[in-house]
């Protein structure tokens, strides 16, 4: 989905420096008010008695070592880099495909024996470290190679920085690129279009050329295809879109061509094959001919008033009424340190960091002041497609490298989140310049609209509110829109949710029904996998833990009171995963087999190992079909199961890698070798597992696929791990007690205070009039004072 559709020329996604968001308009250019708050209500008058909506500042307890560089450190790091001359480094602004640049810099995550000394021990903050990215370009191969730079704050005489080499499997944090030439190889396509625009003005009836009045553009499929030592991609001619919906992605032609890009000199890269509409044609000269005889010619996709997001068809009944919208009459119950990033809803209480490639993570999360767990978040999403078409045949994307951070933009309040929210901004480092996505984090209370607890009895029933807390951040990669969500609850249950929508990435309709349904004129609808990869690393009571797996089976037993009948039944079966080589876990048929992570040396009173399961939450949680794919190599060994369970190691500290996609079957980190035969008894376990979906979209995905039906989530939940259920605490309950003659006697309600303040539904309006893309501030040169730019997103 995440074709690189563009005009005139056609840059590479994964570099820093060409950085282009496919498909994205942007918010519109229009003049922003920096120092607006940020959030409206904040400004406006209290109303009645309800409450205006302020955030409850709080104050961590210890800083979020977890959080990415500061301002100051990003501008020291990159200034440090530049001054060191063997890097030969050129500032991004000035650099050409033949220079060597900064890609990016965050934070090296710390060792967590060292977080722990701080987080538990009063040790301490550890010694921070900058993991810079840098681009080789000016070597006949291009390669990235990364680097630990510190301690921070960077001291000429103390400073130091060598390769990153430890947090890759493959021994060397260097990974080979073979697209450096962005620039050039787009100018190769659009020369192609130009050769053969009699054939496309005939077939597609347009042209791509990089003339203004072109109607067509060329993306090109990734990863690229390393083969026999060489590198091939497939480029596809689009439609562009007419109306002012970016809709390219389902406007396929069919008309494709394989490029030879091997090397650095565009004069020997070459066209090695053709397709359209099923037929193949190893030369331009065969294409060319062929294309004289087609027996069919369907024309292209033309875009309308189908791909239109607008209201549109007859309205619904009673739909101007205006819907039910929650409120939150005595503001937010729950604080935020906007500083560290540190949150705490009921007893629950963790940090949240925000990186350029994972986007949001969650870190050191308790209950009551116990770690439940020390880390939670994304890894990589994957979206592989199989197709009759080569494209969509060899198109595997790996997101992170298109940055699932920096695609976090502004949310839609009332929209994205409800207009009670919080929002947080988040910032990261690109191209040497810090973007700030102000609002693109939100956090929030919602009433589940069911109970989490009721019962009825003959003399009274008794139910509890289900409130749900919720951070949200939105990441909108090229054509497609992920939602992302950690959800806490009352019982102790934390859940993670992916949902996803935008328009999907189509294919050609040449009548196989093997790879999708037909969905519009010329179109298909293109399957795909989404397997998106969260690391879960829970500590129950300690690191060191043990994963019990508890399994329903059926069971033929006699017992002492059944007459020597066996008696059909069933049983739990108890076992322990004690090693790595057992750590690579497929859902069991029925859902009969449940995993938990325990702790056997503190058992409960009643002798039980307390621990937290984990559990599909919705009915997909797919891992990938496609068994070791053509298109990722080993870059992706983590898509192959539901749930992973390994050992902690400071030198594995994530499943993937952003850039293992240029070049897959040479991965810096391939999870396959986290495997090898360690204990998991008592034990510090970490899990990964997939949160995925089998998208086969269907004309209900026109114009865009909808979050109903494109979700995933995963929960965990206690198990045997508090004395009782935790959601009994809040006093948002009631029990109403009758008599015999059903007339309530009694109503219980637990010190609730039902709120009485007339409520202004103006503060319920969406805000929408402080959308704004981002803000970019330059850090090499850094001049703190420096004027804010803003940059509408485009
Ligand atoms: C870019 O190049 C110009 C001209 O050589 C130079 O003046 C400027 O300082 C360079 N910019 C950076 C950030 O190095
Ligand atoms: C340094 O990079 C420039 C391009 O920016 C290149 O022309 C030059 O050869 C490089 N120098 C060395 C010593 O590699
Ligand atoms: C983490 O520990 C490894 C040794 O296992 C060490 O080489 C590395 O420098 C440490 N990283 C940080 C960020 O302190
Ligand atoms: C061909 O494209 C032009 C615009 O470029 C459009 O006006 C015309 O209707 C198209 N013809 C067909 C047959 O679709
Ligand atoms: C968030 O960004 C806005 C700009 O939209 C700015 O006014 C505000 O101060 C920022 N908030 C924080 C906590 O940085
Ligand atoms: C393909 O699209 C053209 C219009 O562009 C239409 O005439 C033709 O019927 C379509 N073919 C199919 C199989 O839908
Ligand atoms: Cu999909």
């Amino acid at each position: 989905m995440r074709l690189i559709i563009c005009l005139e020329l056609c840059f590479v996604p994964f570099l820093g420096q060409v950085f282009a968001r496919p498909g994205i308009s942007g918010p519109a250019a229009q003049p922003h008010s920096l120092d607006r708050p940020s959030k409206r209500r904040d400004g406006g008058a209290p109303v009645s008695g309800c409450s205006s909506g302020k955030d409850v500042a709080i104050t961590a307890p210890k800083k979020n070592i977890f959080q990415s560089l500061t301002d100051r450190e990003y501008a020291d790091v990159t200034a440090y880099l530049h001054a060191q001359e063997e890097l030969n480094l050129t500032a991004v602004v000035n650099s050409t495909s033949w220079d060597n640049v900064i890609v990016s810099v965050d934070l090296l995550q710390p060792n967590k024996t060292d977080a722990l000394t701080y987080l538990d021990d009063d040790g301490s903050a550890p010694t921070r470290y900058a993991r810079a990215t840098l681009q080789f370009n000016s070597k006949l191969q291009p390669y990235i190679q990364e680097y630990m730079v510190g301690p921070l704050p960077i001291k000429h005489g103390s400073s130091r920085y060598e390769e990153l080499n430890y947090i890759f499997t493959s021994g060397r944090g260097r990974t080979n690129v073979y697209n450096a030439d962005g620039e050039a190889i787009a100018a190769f396509n659009l020369e192609v279009g130009t050769q053969i625009k009699d054939i496309t003005k005939k077939l597609l009836n347009g042209t791509a050329t990089g003339a203004d009045d072109d109607s067509l553009l060329i993306a090109g499929s990734d990863p690229l295809i390393h083969s026999g030592g060489r590198v091939y991609q497939w480029n596809e001619f689009y439609s562009a879109h007419t109306g002012e919906f970016f809709s390219e992605t389902v406007l396929p032609t069919s008309l494709q061509f394989k490029v030879d890009i091997t090397g650095r000199d565009p004069s020997k890269w070459k066209v090695v094959g053709w397709y359209y509409d099923g037929n193949y044609w190893p030369t331009t000269a065969a294409f060319r001919k062929g294309s004289k005889t087609l027996t069919r010619k369907p024309g292209p996709n033309v875009d309308g008033s189908w791909t239109s997001t607008d209201q549109a068809g007859d309205k619904l009944p009673r739909d101007h009424l205006y819907p039910p919208i929650s409120v939150q009459p005595d503001g937010p119950r729950f604080g935020v340190d906007r500083e560290e990033n540190y949150v705490e809803w009921m007893d629950f209480s963790f940090y949240i960091s925000n990186h350029k490639e994972v986007g949001m993570q969650l870190h050191d999360i308790k209950y009551k002041g116990e770690r439940l767990i020390y880390e939670f978040g994304l890894q990589e999403a994957l979206a592989h497609y199989a197709s009759q078409d080569p494209l969509h045949a060899s198109s595997a994307y790996l997101d992170t490298s298109y940055g699932m951070g920096t695609s976090q933009w502004n949310l839609v309040d009332g929209f994205d989140c409800p207009s009670h929210a919080t929002y947080l901004n988040t910032t990261f480092y690109i191209s040497e310049t810090t973007h700030v996505h102000p609002n693109s984090l939100c956090l929030f209370e919602y009433d589940a609209g069911y109970p989490i607890q009721r019962h009825l009895t003959g003399t009274h029933v008794s139910a509890t509110k289900n409130i749900v807390f919720t951070v949200r951040a939105v990441s909108t990669v090229g054509n497609y829109d992920y939602l992302f969500e950690y959800s806490f609850h009352y019982d102790g249950t934390i859940a993670v949710t992916v949902r996803a929508s935008g328009y999907i990435q189509g294919a050609f309709w040449s009548g196989d029904g093997d790879y999708g349904f037909h969905i519009h004129d010329n179109l298909s609808g293109s399957m795909h996998d989404h397997v998106i990869n969260f690391k879960l690393d829970l500590d129950i009571q300690g690191r060191k833990n043990s994963l019990l797996k508890t399994e329903f089976v059926p069971l033929s037993q006699v017992y002492p009171w059944s007459d020597g009948q066996p008696i059909n039944t069933m049983k739990i079966d108890h076992s322990y995963i004690t090693n790595e080589d057992d750590g690579k876990i497929t859902w069991s048929k029925n859902g009969a087999a449940s995993y938990a992570v325990v702790n056997k040396d503190q058992l409960n009173s009643f002798g039980e190992a307390p621990g937290y399961r984990i559990f599909p939450n919705s009915g997909s949680t797919a891992y990938l079909t496609v068994q070791s794919s053509s298109a990722l190599g080993q870059s992706a060994n983590w898509a192959n199961h539901n749930l992973y369970a390994l050992q902690h190691h400071d030198t594995e500290p994530k499943s993937a890698y952003a850039f293992n996609s240029h070049d897959p079957h040479n991965p810096a980190v391939d999870f396959e070798d986290f495997f090898n035969s360690e204990s998991l008894d008592q034990e510090d376990i970490v899990l990964y597992f997939n949160l995925g979906m089998h998208h086969i979209p269907n004309t209900a995905d026109l114009p865009n696929t909808v979050t109903t039906t494109a979700m995933s989530s995963i929960a965990i939940a206690p198990q045997n791990y508090f004395a009782g259920d935790v959601s009994r605490r809040t006093i948002h309950g009631v029990r109403l007690s009758y008599d015999e003659k059903s007339a309530v006697i009694d109503k219980k309600t637990f010190g609730t205070k039902q709120p009485t303040c007339a409520y202004d539904m103006k503060n319920a309006a969406p805000d929408l009039s402080s959308f704004v893309g981002e803000i970019e501030i330059p850090k090499f040169p850094w001049n703190p004072s420096g004027s804010l730019q803003t940059n509408p997103g485009g």
